[in-house]
């Protein structure tokens, strides 16, 4: 397996080479190292997890010594666009942002499949599953987590007909999570009962065997419930059947995960509802994982918006316990499943939890009160739930009798629940009893495998009545490529191959060379008006199918903020891209350093006949990030400076550098002083020992240079500059007296 460069784009084609070939390198579901007490740059955190090798920190890491801290909880994020090759990318970056579950693939459901399927077909309904697209991306996230220096678990679903053909393919690739829940075949997609609590036991054997996480599907609930923050008690049913249920199959509880929801969001008293089910649901379920998730239901199209719901989600997860944290944010609601908000959504993760580090140190959940008092509440409701079912005469008779997603809050019915018969829906009478020579030369399997009539010592070993199943001979898995010859991988890498390799770019959010870009504008226009207003902005943009994506009032007559993707037509030329030298600037601690280790003075003021300062303050004040800021000593003295008093006041005050600003530059009056000021220094002996600069608004720096001074700032300088200059023109000063001297 190849290493990656950090400083090169993951080579797809490599990643694609070989594929019959590779296998995974590891099995099951790797949970972070909790380091409390881990220390980074100037602080302590008290609920880090292990750092990275490699990631990109938040923005404003630069004013904490570059730290990267990485909170307890996995942290998921969910990518699939339909185009595995470039979803590999996007999991790298996602890596790098602190993603360690990433969630793939199908855009296709894959309850409707009965079959493992081959290929990629791109057609109506989405893309499903295949090996090939699994095994490309988990030999690409072998070679990621090898970067970032942390496993990355692989993420799919298990679900439908073909649930346990999936869970095979999924143990035997080095899948290491995924959904699996009856519940959700049974109530969303409508298939028989038996067969999808017959298939779960299947596909949970496999979970057991090769160390997955499962995760169910109660959070489909709050998704299709009518009032989400009605279907608390139902969604602890719904956990309690598939969690009890996966444990009797054999999943180790801390490998069994409660998909969690807050039911509400503001602008309801979204925490008075969400903290209590948050409480009364660990309680319940203390043995078990939390996989914590927004609530997708009450998603709009503002990312602000969801942001927020996902920043009160974690609120939660963190005055709780969240051993998962998702982060599906605005794509959902937008739905623009782009690069670029898979990271923004693991940023704002990490950027709340570890901006929450240490909370539950300093706060404490009331022990009565309201908090208690609804928890108890949900908690009768819940189990009021599961003796109906017992009454009813189990699960499926519930099921019949509509009892699950009914929009009234239990015990209260709206008689609106989703009703399924067990006798009818998809695979309905395809559960048959086994015949007596049956045999199952299996390694991971529910129930009995029936090899001792073939061979007696088989049975501890079921496979090897085979020489060995596909689960330990990896070399029997029959790897299918590819069947459809004009939508594969090759043939659209082979579309785009110019942008992959050449000197050509367009801009992209999901695709490589999609051209999509998005742009926000505001217009002083009611909501529909200024929706067909930022349409037709876009098309004078030359952007190509325009489409709204959201649209926010701001006031009703007065305007609508409005935004709008399109494609770019056009490829840019990389190497005819003029790109300006990167402006000269020190860190704050290398400046800190410098000044701290030898000190800085300089005198400074306005020169000539001139009363303009407020320039030359802003460069040395402290307040806006002047050269004080570093421990530079300044001298100012003050507007309308004769040049001759500058000069003596650096010889008297031992200064290392002057500072002229000039700004009035008719006849050229601001060049006249910085030349005499040159000439004067000279003059008295001094030029060579100090530094001199000079700036103002219409100061061009090659000009002032070519007039005496050793720089020159213009318009838009700033006290780093001015700061980094200094510093480094005294070090530049010292190099040559030592070459001088040998
Ligand atoms: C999440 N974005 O939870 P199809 N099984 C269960 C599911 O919840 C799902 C599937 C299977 C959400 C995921 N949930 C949405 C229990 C989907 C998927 O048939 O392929 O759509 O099944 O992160």
């Amino acid at each position: 397996m190849k290493k990656l460069d950090i400083n090169k784009k993951i080579d797809v084609e490599e990643v694609l080479k070989d594929l019959e070939n590779y296998h995974p390198k590891r099995r099951g579901w790797t949970w972070r190292k909790p380091e409390p007490g881990l220390t980074m740059g100037p602080f302590t955190y008290k609920d880090a997890s292990a750092p990275l090798k490699n990631s990109v920190g938040l923005p404003t890491a630069h004013y904490f010594d570059d730290v990267d801290p990485q909170p307890e909880p996995v942290i998921t994020t969910e990518i699939a666009s339909g185009r595995f090759e470039d979803d590999i990318r996007r999991m790298r970056m996602a890596a790098w942002h602190g993603a360690d579950h990433l969630m793939v693939i199908r855009t296709a459901g894959q309850s409707h499949m009965d079959g493992l399927l081959e290929g990629t077909p791109q057609g109506t309904g989405g893309v499903p599953v295949t090996r090939k697209q699994i095994r490309a991306q988990r030999k690409a996230l072998d070679m990621i987590e090898e970067e970032v220096g942390r496993p990355i678990n692989y993420h799919s679903y298990v679900s439908g007909v073909a649930g346990p053909e999936v869970a095979v393919m999924f143990a035997e690739e080095g899948i290491n999570g995924a959904h699996q829940d009856p519940q959700y075949n049974v109530i969303y997609r409508n298939i028989n009962m038996v067969r999808s609590f017959v298939d779960a036991c299947e596909s949970k054997k496999l979970f057991a065997w090769s160390g997955m996480a499962q995760i169910d599907g109660a959070h489909n609930a709050n998704a299709t419930a009518r009032d989400a923050w009605k279907v608390m008690p139902e969604l602890m049913v719904q956990h309690a059947i598939n969690s009890i249920f996966s444990a009797k199959v054999g999943i180790p509880k801390d490998l069994i995960c409660l998909s969690t929801v807050p039911p509400s969001a503001t602008p309801a008293p979204a925490i008075y509802y969400d903290l209590p089910y948050a409480v009364a649901l660990r309680e319940l379920f203390s043995e078990y994982r939390m996989r914590a998730q927004m609530n997708t239901k009450y998603i709009e199209s503002s990312t602000r918006d969801a942001t927020v719901t996902h920043v009160m989600n974690m609120m939660i997860s963190k005055l709780t316990r969240a051993d998962i944290q998702s982060t599906i944010t605005p794509d959902e609601g937008r739905n623009v499943p782009w690069h670029i908000y898979n990271m923004e959504a693991c940023d704002t993760a990490k950027q709340t939890l570890v901006g929450m580090d240490g909370l539950m140190d300093m706060v404490e959940l009331k022990k009565d009160g309201p908090l208690r008092d609804k928890a108890r509440e949900l908690k009768e409701r819940a189990i009021l739930f599961m003796e109906e079912i017992l009454e009813l005469g189990g699960y499926f008779d519930a099921v019949e009798a509509g009892m699950f997603v009914d929009s009234g809050e239990y015990p209260e019915r709206n008689g609106d629940g989703i009703a399924r018969v067990a006798t009818e829906g998809v695979g309905a009478g395809t559960v048959i009893k086994r015949e007596k020579d049956y045999m199952a030369p299996v390694t991971a399997h529910y129930g009995y495998n029936n090899v001792a009539q073939y061979d007696e010592k088989a049975e501890k070993d079921p496979a090897s009545l085979i020489g060995g199943c596909t689960l330990e001979l990896p070399e029997k898995i029959v790897f299918i490529d590819e069947l459809d010859d004009t939508d594969n991988v090759h043939v659209r890498m082979a579309e785009n191959q110019k942008y992959r390799a050449g000197n050509l770019v367009k801009p992209e959010m999901e695709w490589l060379a999609d051209g999509i870009v998005q742009t926000t504008m505001f217009f002083p226009l009611e909501k529909r008006v200024a929706e067909a207003a930022a349409i037709e902005v876009g098309k004078k943009m030359n952007l190509e199918d325009v489409e709204v994506i959201s649209r926010e009032v701001m006031q009703p007559a007065e305007g609508t903020r409005v935004e709008i993707k399109g494609r770019f037509p056009y490829d840019i030329e990389i190497d005819k891209l003029v790109i300006p030298p990167e402006p000269d600037i020190m860190s704050d601690a290398e400046l800190f350093a410098a000044i701290e280790a030898e000190p800085m003075t300089v005198v400074c003021g306005t020169v000539g006949e001139d009363e303009h300062s407020v320039g030359l303050r802003e460069i040395i004040d402290i307040k806006h990030g002047g050269i004080e800021k570093w421990g530079i000593k300044v001298h100012y003295l003050g507007t309308s400076v004769p040049t001759e008093k500058l000069v003596d006041a650096a010889i008297e005050l031992n200064a290392d550098a002057m500072l002229a600003s000039t700004i009035i530059s008719h006849d050229d009056i601001h060049y006249k002083n910085i030349a005499a000021i040159d000439r004067i220094a000279k003059e008295k002996g001094v030029r060579e020992k100090l530094m001199f600069a000079a700036g103002g608004t219409q100061v061009t720096p090659e000009i002032a240079v070519q007039h005496g001074a050793d720089a020159g700032f213009g318009r838009g300088s700033k006290g780093v500059h001015m700061a980094t200059f200094l510093v480094k023109k005294r070090r530049e000063m010292q190099e040559a007296k030592k070459n001088e001297k040998k």
